[in-house]
């Protein structure tokens, strides 16, 4: 017997929804929660001065880790000193020479934001705004309102698979709110409004330390949180501004709640505007956060600003 899976539309019919709450023009969502007192509660946060960057490798030979159809990042040298050695170019004035490179990459090839328009269903993006604004160009709720206020506030990492004893979550594991407020109790830590959350699945590590070949064997479906009313209502009641992960797409792909496919990039990224960053490195920081028994941080991050882009290329700081 085949059971129909419902439309996303249908799935989140009477899902909360942050339009307006900013004024129609808004294209920043919940990022507007992030005002200077959350940058000050990020600030006295700040301990010990640990710095971890969260940025993947861009361009390994091997292949970085994207989403499946995505083109891996092209890295090419323009010049070098071979093309000084083959007389193709001259010094520049006192025998100065030197190395030029381009690189050609999908936006979101590598760790990255998502701009709130960069999903959509029922021919809307975030903050009702017509899906062909997208068409040619994002014209609205491009990365470039997020690129240019910085997402910067508490981080909280809440280290999912260690809670659960493992080092990585399995292929398609679900990931409850529950799971998540355990992980916050198990941590001694309080999640409090407005914090920016960092969610462990140690999934991103298989692709380092297996290889591609394991990472997308099989139906692609990596673990992650997943559309349920109460996770929604948790996030819309927290005001939780951003989220990343350590996974491609931030949620488990095809949702064992639902049957859909990223249902949460409906109902956080355009209904409630909450903002995405996506395939952090965590291995570095959860280690460090189990040692000294601190989950909590100043987190700062500023996509670039890709014009008209449906997201963009960044490398997260944390600051213990
Ligand atoms: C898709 O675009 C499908 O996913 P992501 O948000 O990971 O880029």
């Amino acid at each position: 017997m085949s059971t129909q899976v419902k439309s996303i539309s249908e799935v989140l019919k009477d899902a909360p929804k942050n339009w307006g709450r900013w004024g129609a023009e808004d294209e920043l969502g919940a990022v507007n929660f992030l005002d200077q007192l959350q940058v000050l509660r990020g600030v006295a946060s700040v301990q010990s001065g640990k710095v971890f960057t969260l940025g993947c490798p861009i361009a390994r030979k091997e292949g970085d880790p994207v989403w499946p159809g995505r083109s891996q990042p092209g890295h090419h040298m323009t010049q070098d000193h071979g093309t000084y050695c083959c007389g193709k170019l001259q010094p520049l004035g006192a025998g100065l020479q030197y190395a030029d490179d381009v690189i050609y990459m999908a936006v979101q090839g590598t760790t990255q934001f998502d701009a709130l328009g960069h999903v959509w269903y029922d021919d809307a993006v975030y903050n009702g705004f017509s899906a062909n604004t997208t068409i040619d160009g994002m014209e609205k709720c491009s990365i470039m309102p997020i690129a240019e206020h910085g997402v910067v506030g508490r981080g909280v990492l809440l280290d999912v698979a260690r809670y659960k004893g493992k080092k990585h979550l399995d292929k398609g594991e679900q990931i409850t709110l529950e799971d998540l407020l355990n992980t916050a109790k198990a941590q001694g830590v309080t999640i409090q409004k407005r914090d920016i959350i960092l969610i462990r699945t140690g999934w991103i590590s298989v692709f380092y330390n297996q290889g591609a070949t394991i990472f997308y064997e099989g139906d692609f479906n990596e673990p992650g949180i997943t559309y349920t009313p109460e996770l929604v209502q948790w996030f819309y009641d927290m005001e939780i501004p951003a989220f990343g992960t350590d996974t491609i797409a931030n949620e488990q792909t095809v949702s064992s709640v639902t049957g859909t496919a990223l249902p949460l990039h409906g109902a956080l990224l355009r209904n409630l505007g909450v903002s995405f960053n996506e395939i952090d490195w965590l291995e570095d920081l959860a280690d460090d956060c189990e040692k000294d028994g601190q989950y909590t941080f100043l987190y700062a991050a500023a996509p670039l600003k890709i014009v008209q882009g449906t997201g963009a290329p960044v490398n997260p700081i944390v600051i213990k």
